[in-house]
Formats: C-alpha cells, structure tokens, sequence
C-alpha cells in the first residue's frame, strides 16, 4: 500500500504524512487490524451496506458524515481535539507547570499502562458484542450495533496511535498484543472484569452501552485531565463518541420498559403473564441492570488505591471535571469517609483523599446512573404503571475491592448494602441475579427482525429515526434479507 494511499484511508488531524517511522508502524499494524476485526468482529454483515457515521474531522459537521459503509472499508481515522493553548497540569504535585507534549521518562511505565488498559476495552467490547447482529430486534438496532462497533474500533485506533507514537518499541509490541487477546479467553482474556463476561442477548447489550460504557465516559473524562497533553485531547474527542453509545443503551432499556408496560396494561404484571404474552418482565430486566451495574462499578478498581493516589500526584489522571471545578487540586488534605466491614458490622475509615480516587470517580458514576434510572422510571410512571427499576447498592455483588464477595473477597451484601450472610446471600441470590432460566428465556425471544420499519414484539419502536430517517429506513441492506 502506498504512503498517500494510508494516509486517504486513515483520516487523521495528526498529520500522518509527516512523520515516516510513525506511518510505517501504522501501515504495519493496520493489516492485522482488518484481519482481527474480520475474525472478531460482528459476524456475519461484513459485506452489506450499512448507515454509519464516519468521523471525518473533529469539528462540528466533520465528525457526523452519514453514509452507507460496509463495515470492513469504514474509515478509522485518529483525531484529537485541538490544543488547548498554554494548557497546565490541572492537579497534583505539578499542578500549574506547562503540560507535556511527550512522554516523561519517568511515567513512561505508568502511562503506557493506563493507555494499554484503556486500550484493551475497545476490541474486547466488539469481542463481547460479536454474534449481536444475528438476532437483532430491527434494522435500526442493528445499525447502532454495529455504530457502536465501528467506534470503539476506532477508539482502539486512538489509543494504538498513542502507543506507537509515543512508546516505540514498546508501544508497538503493545498493539500487537491487543490484537492477541481475546474476551473470555481462558489463557489470553482482556485485561478488566467487566471485559470477559459473556454479553449475549440485547438486554445485556442495552445494559451494557448504558452501565459499561458510561464507565468510558467517566474514566475518559479522568484521562482527559491528564497532564500528557495527547491523551487528553484524544480522549476528549473519543468522549463525542460516547454518548451514542450510551444513548443506545439508555432508550433500548426504555423501549423495553414501554413495551412491557403495555403487555402488563393487557395481561397484568405477573412475570409469567408478561412472558407469555411476548414481553420480558420486569423483574428479569432489574436482575439485567443488577448485573451489568455491579460488574461495572468494578471498572474504577479498589476504593483505596496507591496507584489512583500516584496516578493523581503525578499528574497523569484527575478526577471528573477537574480542572473546571472548584475542587483543592493538590488533595494533600481532606479524607474520604469509606463505610468499611469490620468486626462484622459496617463502620467508617478515613481515607486520605488521594488514595480515595477511585472511589471520587465511582461516586460521580453512581450518581449519573441514578440518573438514568429515574429517566427509566418516568416511562413507568407515563405508561401508569406503579411498578419501578431500582439501582443496587454499590456493595452489592462487587468482584474488586473493599466489598469484594464470594469467591472475591470477605463479605456479601444485599441490594440495600447491608451486610448479609452467606446463607441469607444463597437464599436470595436468584431473586436478584440471572438464573440459568432467565438466560434461557431472554434467548429464547432473541428472532432476527429484519423487514425495514418492522420492530420484535419484545422491545417498542424508537422515538426517532437515526439522522432524521424514518424509522423504515433501511439502516442496513443485506442481499438475502
Ligand atoms: N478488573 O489499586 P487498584 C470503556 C486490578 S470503559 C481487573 O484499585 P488501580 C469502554 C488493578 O489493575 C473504560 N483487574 O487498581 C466501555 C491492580 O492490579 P495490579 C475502561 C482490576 O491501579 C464499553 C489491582 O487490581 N477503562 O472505555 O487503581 C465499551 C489493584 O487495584 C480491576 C478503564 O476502566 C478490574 N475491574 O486501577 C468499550 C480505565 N480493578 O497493579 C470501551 C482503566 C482493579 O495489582 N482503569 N484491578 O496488578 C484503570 O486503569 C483503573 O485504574 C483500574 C484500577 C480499574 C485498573
Ligand atoms: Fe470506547
Ligand atoms: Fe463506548
């Protein structure tokens, strides 16, 4: 492939052109990227046309270009926000001196493993995501699937343009390595928790673009405050991209809330009326959200975290908002208050607030999908329906950190956050947690609808076609459909 051949297929504000070693690197790897996305990718649909939204520049028309695309030539292109002039490190120990514009040989180790981590999430989604367009509700969730997918494709190509710039050899070995590993693999699984749990059905995708991604946005606006100033520019853009992800999932959760409060205005709110007239039940859709928000919360790692505190003093990941809030951007000073268990009973420590990061960053998380929730409920409460979603206690069935349960820590606790026995816990626990059955049952309702403007029975149609098309439009043409 010829150099202004790659660079015509990576659009980029970069300037790719100008650097040589970079675009070799990159001429490499894109190769085994195609070749990864056409193993791992969705399966199925590589050669159909698809209504997809290119980024074609960073600023207000450029990066909403829709078009028909087949999956495979879509244009991943690498963006950054624009500079920010005279920009300054907006916490920690070098709070107020010039950001950096390459890497401190200092942090490098640090840095290259917060890219890497970041990275690591992206492929391993598509991964998660991959057999989801075979039993897509309509065209038009079809579409946003596979959206979805092209950007955090692309988003693994943000972050691999960081690593081969900034890194060398490292970073190129890196990038190798992303493309090795694979979501659930047991010998190669992807780097976090929430990565490797299988994703199957389009309630777990919907919960997953709402809870999971939402987790994107809070930890990239965390690395958008880095002092490394392409890292934060970068995620600053990726940040424009998130918000369809968790739009999707937000109004697919709605849609199955309208839905289902119109099965249960025919056949009343008993789960298996609900069932058996087509719907899924509410009470499967709360152990849905209980699953997919606990696993989430995970993703900002120990409540108490040395490396969070290191990662902040040097300046390398701040809190949400950092540097347009009016917080004390040192921390030197003030605890967090952190409920801890001891002695069988939950009290409180403190902690100094450095290493409480994570923790700062959770509870902004949590906050948002409270949020959520209640926009989630308001449909219930449009429809008349008495019936609510709940969000669980952080506590509740966590895998990382001061809670940790089961086979993962000390304690269990209940949806509330209390502190519970393992009897209590294994007497409840498929009232909250998806059974074998309700897997089962969700599958079972998971039919590929395909006729343009036609909707599956379990799920109500968008309020909206996506860029103004009606909603029988046909996002995706696909020759035997
Ligand atoms: N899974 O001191 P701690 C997105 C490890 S979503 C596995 O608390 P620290 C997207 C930890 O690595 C955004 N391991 O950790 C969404 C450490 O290991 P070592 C994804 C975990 O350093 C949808 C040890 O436990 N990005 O973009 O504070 C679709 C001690 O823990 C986990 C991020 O989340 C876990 N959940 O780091 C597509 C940003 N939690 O050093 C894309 C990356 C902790 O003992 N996040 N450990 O070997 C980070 O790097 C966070 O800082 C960590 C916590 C979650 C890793
Ligand atoms: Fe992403
Ligand atoms: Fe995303």
């Amino acid at each position: 492939m010829s150099l202004t051949d790659l660079s015509g297929k990576i659009p980029n504000n970069v300037d790719l052109n100008s650097d040589r070693r970079l675009r070799r690197a990159l001429e490499s790897w894109q190769p085994k990227f195609i070749e990864w996305w056409m193993e791992m990718g969705p399966a199925g649909f590589q050669a159909d046309d698809i209504y997809l939204r290119t980024a074609v520049s960073v600023d207000r028309d450029g990066w909403a270009h829709f078009d028909y695309v087949k999956m495979p030539d879509y244009r991943w292109g690498i963006f950054m926000n624009d500079r920010i002039p005279d920009r300054t490190i907006p916490m920690g120990d070098a709070l107020g001196q010039p950001v950096w514009q390459s890497v401190p040989g200092e942090y490098r180790n640090m840095l290259r493993r917060i890219i890497v981590t970041q990275a690591d999430t992206e492929p391993a989604s598509v991964e998660q995501q991959r057999l989801l367009g075979k039993t897509a509700p309509s065209l038009y969730d079809m579409r946003n699937l596979f959206q979805v997918n092209v950007e955090e494709g692309r988003h693994l190509w943000a972050m691999v343009y960081l690593l081969q710039t900034y890194f060398g050899r490292d970073g190129r070995e890196e990038a190798e390595d992303l493309l090795q590993r694979r979501s659930g693999h047991a010998d190669k699984p992807r780097i976090l928790t929430t990565f490797n749990d299988p994703c199957e059905d389009w309630l777990s995708f919907f919960m997953f673009t709402t809870f999971t991604d939402r987790d994107g946005k809070f930890q990239l606006h965390a690395l958008a405050q880095s002092g490394f100033d392409p890292l934060s520019r970068t995620c600053w853009f990726m940040l424009t991209e998130e918000a369809h992800h968790m739009f999707v999932g937000e109004t697919g959760v709605q849609r199955v809330c309208r839905r289902t409060a119109e099965i249960m205005d025919e056949v009343g709110p008993d789960a298996a009326a609900v069932r058996g007239a087509g719907g899924i039940d509410l009470e499967t859709v709360q152990k849905y959200l209980n699953f997919w928000y606990s696993s989430s919360l995970d993703l900002f790692g120990g409540e108490r975290s040395s490396n969070a505190a290191t990662f902040f003093a040097t300046g390398l990941k701040g809190r949400f908002m950092e540097a347009s809030r009016d917080y004390d951007h040192v921390a030197l000073e003030g605890h967090y208050e952190l409920p801890v268990v001891s002695g069988g009973s939950i009290g409180v420590e403190d902690v100094p607030l450095r290493v409480a990061m994570n923790e700062l960053l959770r509870d902004e998380y949590v906050k948002d999908c409270e949020n959520t929730v209640v926009r989630w409920n308001k449909v219930l409460e449009k429809a008349g329906r008495s019936e609510r979603l709940y969000l669980p206690h952080r506590r509740f069935n966590r895998r990382v950190g001061e809670y940790a349960s089961g086979e993962f820590g000390e304690s269990r606790f209940d949806t509330d956050g209390k502190l519970i026995s393992e009897h209590d816990w294994t007497l409840n626990r498929d009232k909250w947690l998806l059974t074998q059955a309700d897997l089962d049952f969700v599958k079972s309702m998971m039919h590929p609808v395909v006729e343009p403007g036609k909707m599956a029975g379990w799920i109500a149609p968008p309020m909206k076609g996506i860029n103004k098309n009606a909603s029988e439009f046909e996002y995706v043409k696909h020759p035997s459909m």
